[in-house]
């Protein structure tokens, strides 16, 4: 099973949340990504923090899946059973092409009214003001999963089962500190199940992974594919 994080999508310009100076456009520069996706910040200022989503999104809109998720994509064809749980919400994996990705932490393309728990698409909500309302009487938050907020229960049993038993675990592009996503290496690693971290810098993981590759993932990742299946990616 594959296990990516937000440095998957940094190829593609995305922010990832923990590496200084990513944050850097001039609005968003002074605040702490982590503080601002917790409830509380929802809670406290929800006009900054669906500003924040909204302009985040727009970065979504904006990006390109790069080299990495297109391989990742081609992986899932090679070995349709192979799990991809991710932690990002960017969508950029299904507009690569992958089916079936296990979204861990919400979507940020879909929103949610805070009085009637619907969803809907993004595109269908009018930002004339920050936060938007809903027409429940609510507000429009992103469909995210912030910290203090339980992650959707079937992402969970999903990925606790293929961490549970896949052969092989792949830990992608991130920092391995949030849980309960950063448990299922742990987990894999419990079953004897070999593990191969993708990353560039240290994690808490890496000492633990059986294999380390030290590169970016849009780099490692092709590579590492038309190694192991040459003649599927000739
Ligand atoms: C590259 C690269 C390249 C760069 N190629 N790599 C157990 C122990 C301790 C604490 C807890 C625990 N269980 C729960 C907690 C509390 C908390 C938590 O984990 N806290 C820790 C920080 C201490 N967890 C929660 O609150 C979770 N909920 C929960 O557990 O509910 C149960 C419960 C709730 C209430 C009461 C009782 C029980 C929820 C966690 C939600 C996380 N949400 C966010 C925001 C999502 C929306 C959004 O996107 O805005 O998810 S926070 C943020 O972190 C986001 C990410 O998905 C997540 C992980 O970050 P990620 O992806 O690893 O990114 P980075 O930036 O950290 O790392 C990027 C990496 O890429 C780096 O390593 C780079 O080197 C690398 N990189 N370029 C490859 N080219």
């Amino acid at each position: 099973m594959l296990m990516t994080g937000a440095g998957i999508s940094a190829e593609s310009g995305i922010s990832t949340f923990r590496d200084p100076n990513t944050n850097n456009h001039p609005l968003w520069s002074r605040y702490d990504p982590m503080e601002l996706a917790h409830i509380d910040a929802f809670h406290r200022d929800p006009e900054l923090v669906t500003r924040w989503y909204h302009w985040r999104f727009g970065a979504c809109k904006d990006a390109r899946p790069n080299p990495g998720h297109e391989a990742i994509a081609r992986l899932q064809q090679i070995l349709p059973a192979m799990t991809l749980s991710t932690q990002n919400v960017d969508g950029l994996h299904q507009r690569a092409g992958s089916t079936d990705v296990i979204e861990l932490h919400g979507c940020i393309l879909r929103w949610k009214c805070t009085q009637s728990d619907e969803r809907t698409s993004i595109e269908q909500i009018s930002f004339d003001s920050f936060p938007p309302r809903s027409p429940a009487g609510g507000l429009w938050r992103p469909d995210v999963v912030w910290f203090g907020e339980m992650l959707p229960e079937l992402a969970i049993e999903r990925t606790q089962a293929a961490a549970t038993s896949c052969d092989l675990f792949f830990s992608i592009g991130t920092s391995s500190v949030v849980y309960p996503a950063a448990g299922y290496f742990d987990l894999a690693r419990s079953q004897g199940t070999p593990t191969i971290e993708i990353n560039p810098d240290a994690t808490p993981a890496s000492e633990y992974a059986d294999v380390v590759i030290r590169s970016p993932a849009g780099e490692a990742l092709p590579e590492l594919i038309a190694a192991a299946f040459p003649e599927e990616t000739s």
